[in-house]
């Protein structure tokens, strides 16, 4: 597989409405993204399948589209893959459900989680928060560089780092191992900037890399 450096979340409890989303997924394409999972922790089964519908028709086949916690939502929408927690279905079970092609990636919040995911099937591994963040209810405790540090050892599946991870940091989480960062909110409220200029200047600072 090939993951991108930038691994952007667009969660629906920053959008009131779908066509909000969409335009968002928009800005993020253009900005060049590539990689994008849908996250729904509040709606409807039927809702987040509406959502997830309209993302894919809305974006270029070349952006990928994960889908957070269900692969049956996933299969229903045509994503290109699911990512799950330690509290979803099984690595294994969401492998049987979405085939070999569809990326699946595993979240882990500790060196025990993460030594067990790379046991599994997974395509890619996530660990944090690395740093506090607001847009998870009930985060785990934050791993910090060193937990990044720690996981890169642990595993050779490419690794995603989550949590806090702004435009300002993003560097210092691949010094220490990720090989992508995922970002929720430095993408969607930006103090100065649109969603689009918070991607590409992510990209910039990447391609500089
Ligand atoms: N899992 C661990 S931290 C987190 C998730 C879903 C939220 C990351 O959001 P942000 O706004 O980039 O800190
Ligand atoms: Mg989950």
């Amino acid at each position: 597989m090939n993951l991108p450096r930038l691994y952007a979340i667009a969660d629906a409890g920053y959008f009131p409405e779908t066509k909000n989303l969409v335009h968002f997924a928009q800005e993020l394409a253009a900005a060049g993204v590539t990689l994008l999972q849908y996250r729904n922790k509040k709606d409807s089964p039927r809702r987040i399948l509406d959502d997830a519908l309209a993302l894919r028709k809305a974006l270029p086949d070349h952006v990928r589209l994960i889908m957070n916690d269900r692969a049956d939502l996933a299969l229903a929408a045509d994503f290109g893959g699911v990512h799950v927690g330690q509290d979803d279905l099984s690595p294994e079970s969401v492998r049987r459900l979405i085939g070999p092609v569809r990326w699946l990636g595993v979240s882990t919040h500790n060196p025990e989680q993460l030594a067990a995911a790379d046991k599994s099937l997974a395509d890619y591994l996530a660990i944090g928060p690395v740093f506090p963040t607001t847009s998870k209810a009930q985060p785990d405790p934050t791993v910090g560089l060193e937990g990044v540090r720690r996981a890169r050892v642990l595993t050779s599946k490419p690794l995603v780092a989550i949590g806090g991870i702004t435009r300002q940091n993003c560097l210092s989480v691949l010094d220490a191992g990720a090989d992508s960062v995922a970002v929720i909110s430095d993408l969607i409220v930006p103090t100065q900037s649109s969603p689009r200029a918070a991607a590409e200047d992510f990209l910039r600072l990447f391609s500089a890399y």
